[in-house]
């Protein structure tokens, strides 16, 4: 205390600075969203956005990011280098300035356009105070300097320490264990995907990214390095890749429309899903808004004009809504917002008003011209959208039947549902089980008091590649919207959810530990991705994890769920073990089954997380589709379980 106030050269401003960082430390999810994984490379995006920033101004070509052995993360650029000259105001150094007062920024640098921003766009600093330790390290005018820090307090002033003509800033962080909740392990895909999704919407920048934890076959470090010529559009193939392209090229353009930078790529393919995705300020907005809205106006009046002025719509005999325009659609908005105001349950959605009319009028004039200089694919399009209208009339039927049994409540309830005496739903799980065998013995094996049971028959549709009407007449999967208590569609909206009267707050996909259990537990996933994909974003979704080995020995019994576990149980016991390897769901009794995968003292589920939601669309438009190499190459490294990150 004393010490404290004896610290003349202490400023008003820095022991508010240092407020500012502990309180972060009290609060991190209010500065990084969560605590765990998703939080801990939260913290990689936040030092990459700065890099960004500088890129953006004009000033950075390249990123480096390094996974170190030791799980420290480095980032470094080749910008100008954060200044380390003497911060008038603060009297210490720019750099520790950065580094140690929150939301700091590039403040002092008001001509820099900066835009960029992490979800919640705080800054360096946060990173800084939920570290252990931190070295930045900038070169800059022929020097070298460095600074280091612990849990974001400087541990010396910044010091020169060689000369370089090279230009740029290094920050390398050890994330503070004591601050997560989880392991201090960066995937590598996870940043690799938001590494590539970078690349692509700053087209010219170089962004590599190298694992010093792992090497590939010719004992060379895990790298990939990413660079995009064509930006949005080359984003589009990648995601778009493995479709079936209806139109012959990619519509797209890019502009600035009354101080907005705008860019737009678009694609429509044979299937039947819409697929928009739209990025602000690089971030990945999941709940829309704004530009959403504006790429929608425009895309619904622009085709619509031209098809009135077509003729092709003479005859119809129905109408043509917002939803018939974007069948078979996938697009990528991407703009550039210098204030943006993000709303939504995960901020996750623009509230700018003046960016719906930059948006429409941009996609208005792409579309017309490609319309007008391309009447082949005009043609294409319009047809595509009076299918659309079609099959929309149709599904509208089909929903409706659905609805109608879920409002009808119990009664309507499915009848192979074996449902729990609990009512609240806050208790409730329900486990989806592959076939009716395993549903018996899961049904024999629950806690009837809050676990239901819904067997599923065989191979579910696969969604990916099922017209909408098809999906609403299919049954297992009307068992499943009636089951959950889940409704679909609204006037102007047919795919808004209704999640408010879900049943059971724990949905739990039971599938064979084998290769066809982990396609039916994708084809089921998918589902859920394309038709309820709030269920996945709540974090209602988890996959059960049966073991695959019994291990006995007399009276002793236990079970594996790998091969390593399973050796080390057998030399545990010793001698004359049995092992009994489970194929499926169906060869465990009911006690055993309880014991090992339902019984929640005991068992691990998996939560289904989407970590990246444009790769996540990729990859099940990959696994689910036609296209058979992408899919074996996808299943060959990621192999074991085709582990989905969705
Ligand atoms: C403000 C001013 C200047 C550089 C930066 C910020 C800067 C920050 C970061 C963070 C990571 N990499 C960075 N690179 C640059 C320099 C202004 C000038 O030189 O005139």
């Amino acid at each position: 205390m004393s010490e404290e106030l004896n610290k003349n050269s202490y400023s008003a401003d820095s022991i508010q600075a240092l407020e500012g960082m502990e309180h972060v430390r009290k609060r991190p999810s209010m500065y990084i969203g969560d605590i765990g994984v998703r939080g801990l490379h939260h913290l990689v995006y936040e030092v990459i956005d700065n890099s960004i920033d500088e890129a953006m101004a004009g000033h950075c070509e390249k990123i480096d990011v390094f996974i170190n052995e030791d799980n420290s993360l480095t980032v470094r650029d080749d910008g100008r280098g954060i200044p380390v000259d003497m911060h008038k105001k603060e009297g210490v150094s720019a750099l520790e300035v950065v580094m140690t007062k929150i939301g700091a920024g590039g403040k002092f640098d008001k001509d820099s356009y900066k835009v960029s921003g992490g979800l919640h766009g705080v800054g360096v600093s946060v990173v800084n105070a939920l570290s252990k330790h931190l070295k930045a390290t900038v070169y800059r005018d022929g020097k070298i300097w460095e600074q280091e820090y612990e849990f974001g307090k400087a541990i010396y002033p910044v010091r020169l320490i060689g000369e370089s003509s090279e230009r740029g800033t290094e920050v390398t962080f050890w994330a503070d264990d004591s601050i997560f909740h989880t392991e201090i392990i960066f995937n590598y895909d996870t940043l690799s995907a938001r590494l590539r999704e970078l690349s692509y919407l700053n087209k010219g920048l170089i962004i590599s990214i190298t694992d010093y934890r792992n090497k590939d076959d010719e004992g060379a470090f895990i790298n990939e390095t990413f660079k995009s010529e064509k930006g949005l559009v080359e984003f589009i193939e990648y995601l778009d890749g493995t479709r079936e392209r209806l139109t012959s090229g990619v519509i797209s353009m890019e502009g600035d429309k009354g101080g907005i930078p705008v860019e737009v790529a678009m694609v429509y393919n044979t299937s039947y899903n819409e697929n928009l995705h739209s990025y602000v300020n690089n971030i990945n907005t999941h709940e829309g808004g704004t530009h959403l809205a504006g790429f929608r106006r425009g895309l619904t009046t622009t085709l619509k004009k031209y098809a009135d002025s077509s003729g092709m719509l003479d005859k119809l005999k129905f109408d043509i809504a917002g939803d018939d325009f974007r069948e078979g659609l996938t697009a990528i908005i991407s703009v550039k917002v210098a204030e943006p105001q993000f709303e939504g349950q995960t901020k996750t959605k623009l509230g700018n008003k003046e960016v719906t009319a930059a948006v429409s009028q941009a996609v208005s004039e792409m579309l017309t011209n490609y319309l007008e200089e391309n009447p082949n694919d005009a043609r294409i399009i319009v047809q595509k959208v009076i299918l659309a209208a079609q099959a929309r009339h149709a599904a509208r039927k089909a929903r409706e039947m659905v609805q109608r049994k879920s409002v009808l409540s119990i009664g309507g309830l499915p009848g192979k549902l074996s449902d729990c005496s609990e009512t609240d739903p806050s208790m409730c799980e329900i486990f989806l089980v592959e076939g009716d065998s395993a549903g018996g013995t899961a049904k024999q094996g629950r806690d009837r008091n809050f676990q239901a049971i819904l067997p599923l028959r065989g191979k579910i549709l696969n969604v990916e590649k099922a017209m909408q009407h098809k999906v609403f007449e299919n049954e297992e999967i009307k068992n499943m919207f009636t089951a959950l208590g889940v409704s679909i569609g609204t006037e102007e909206d047919s795919k808004a959810l209704n999640i408010e009267k879900l049943r059971y707050h724990k949905v739990v996909i039971m599938c064979d530990a084998d290769v066809d259990g982990s396609h039916i537990a994708t084809l089921i996933l998918t589902f859920f991705f394309r038709y309820m994909r709030e269920l996945i974003e709540g974090g209602h979704i988890f996959i059960a994890t049966p073991p695959l080995y019994l291990v006995k020995k007399g009276q002793k019994k236990e079970y594996a769920w790998d091969d390593n576990q399973r050796d080390m149980i057998v030399q545990k016991m010793g001698g004359g073990a049995l092992i009994q390897r489970y194929k499926g769901l169906g060869e465990m009794n009911a006690e055993q089954l309880w014991d090992t995968t339902m019984n929640p003292e005991f068992r691990t589920l998996r939560q289904i997380t989407i970590d990246n939601l444009t790769e996540a669309d990729r990859v099940f438009s990959m696994l689910m589709g036609d296209e058979v190499p992408p899919r074996r190459e996808f299943i060959e490294k990621n192999a074991v379980y085709a582990k989905i990150d969705a």
